[in-house]
């Protein structure tokens, strides 16, 4: 984009915000400082490096699209040219499954940080942190669907040793990255029908979680762990262990953080109403920011009103220090980094668009009982010029203006991905 009009367009965009009560600047500054966590799984359908070859656990990458990151260089290539496209502070969440071997045999319940010191080693040359996933999925030693909970008592342990390295994997790169590690306990264990005795799967569940949870010399402050509840998956349709009302309650009575993914709900059911009344409870969660079409389909993110509604919650009520936010979708279907690029880049839109509204004023008719003035202003908020200083904050950031970006990920896929 012509550099000359983007200043235009801010000096523009300064003055209607300025005559909107609203600082640009200070409003560009805090968004920026704000941290999302971009999950690597976008770039390989959410494979991994460690001999799975396909995906289980009741999820599900559709589409064929070329390109697919097969190795952990291809994959981090891949995430360097994103980043290229995506301003403002970064993590990369990384998942057990992305260990890299190094030829030695070893499974999850043995991984030590040597089976990541390259993704730190990469993370640290690029000044960004990590956070963490234990893969409770695409695994010889599940019982079928189930981890943690299976009756299966050598398996059951197995997945128990596996929780425990990720929190010592993840305290190493809390130590070495100087940032907390944000690790996210996700389990697919559940029925495809109806379940008699939902009591005893919960039991065990909660036997397993307490075993993980047991070493209290790994902190909450240098590793938040949060456990993600969930309705439903693919062919675990009836029944999940860990649910909203379980994961819910584990966490608050156990210390630990809990995990809003946008696709886990009812089609109807929003996160976005969900976080400050978890916060009431608990002191951090963390976000799976998603979009689920009809089931969890986990879409890229689009600009759309929750998203919106989402990072107000987040900045109208001061919450940047006590919600972990990270991305959770996998698209095949178009070009994979473009997923990134484009998701990346909303959830950032929306953060700044949160800092640009004068959430004050409208706090102000709100609290007067003026609910007429606080729709007309987040009604008059929709249409200010926010895509302006969007502009303006990448111009200033060195990442591509507006649509810019295409051209180089088009040319990126003939050069690279196409070549795979
Ligand atoms: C699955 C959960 C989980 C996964 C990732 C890959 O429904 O959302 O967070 O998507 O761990
Ligand atoms: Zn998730």
């Amino acid at each position: 984009m012509d550099e000359n009009r983007i200043l235009k367009g801010y000096e523009y965009a300064k003055e209607v915000y300025g005559a909107a009560g609203v600082d640009v600047d200070a409003a560009m500054k805090r968004a920026d400082a704000i941290p999302v966590s971009m999950h690597c799984w976008q770039g390989d359908d959410v494979i991994g490096f460690d001999g799975s070859g396909s995906l289980d656990g009741g999820i599900q990458t559709t589409g064929d699209y070329p390109g697919r990151a097969r190795t952990a260089d291809e994959l981090r290539s891949d995430i360097d040219f994103a980043r290229t496209m995506i301003p403002g502070a970064t993590k990369l969440n990384l998942h057990a499954s992305y260990a890299e071997k190094h030829g030695k045999k070893i499974d999850r319940d043995a991984y030590t940080i040597a089976e990541f010191q390259t993704w730190v080693d990469w993370a640290k040359q690029n000044g960004i942190g990590l956070d963490f996933n234990p893969t409770y999925f695409s695994h010889p030693m599940m019982d079928g669907n189930f981890s943690l909970s299976s009756s299966d008592e050598k398996k059951r342990r197995f997945w128990i040793e596996h929780g425990k390295r990720c929190r010592e994997i993840g305290l190493e790169f809390a130590k070495q990255l100087g940032q907390p590690c944000a690790i996210n306990y996700w389990m697919p264990d559940g029925h495809k029908d109806t379940c008699v005795d939902t009591k005893i799967y919960r039991d065990r569940m909660t036997a397993s979680l307490d075993e993980i949870f047991a070493d209290k010399s790994i902190t909450q402050q240098d590793v938040p762990c949060s456990l993600e509840s969930k309705l439903f998956g693919i062919g675990v349709e009836s029944y999940t262990v860990a649910s909203h009302e379980y994961s819910l309650g584990y966490a608050l009575t156990h210390g630990i953080y809990y995990t809003l993914d946008s696709g886990h709900f009812h089609p109807t059911e929003v996160i976005s109403a969900k976080i400050s009344a978890v916060l009431q409870f608990m002191d951090k969660i963390l976000l799976h920011v998603s979009r689920g079409i009809r089931w969890d389909s986990d879409h890229v993110i689009a600009l759309d009103d929750e998203l919106q509604r989402i990072m107000d919650e987040i900045v109208f009520n001061g919450f940047e220090n006590r919600v972990f936010i990270g991305l959770d979708y996998f698209d095949a279907a178009i070009n994979r980094i473009a997923c990134w690029a484009i998701g990346m880049r909303n959830a950032r839109k929306a953060l700044l668009n949160a800092c640009l509204a004068n959430s004050e004023a409208m706090r102000k008719a709100e609290a007067e009982g003026d609910n007429t003035s606080r729709f007309a202003l987040l009604e008059e908020r929709k249409s200010l010029p926010a895509g302006a200083v969007w502009d303006y904050y990448c111009l200033t950031h060195n990442v591509p203006t507006g649509i810019d970006w295409l051209e180089s990920v088009k040319k990126y896929e003939a050069d690279v991905l196409t070549k795979r």
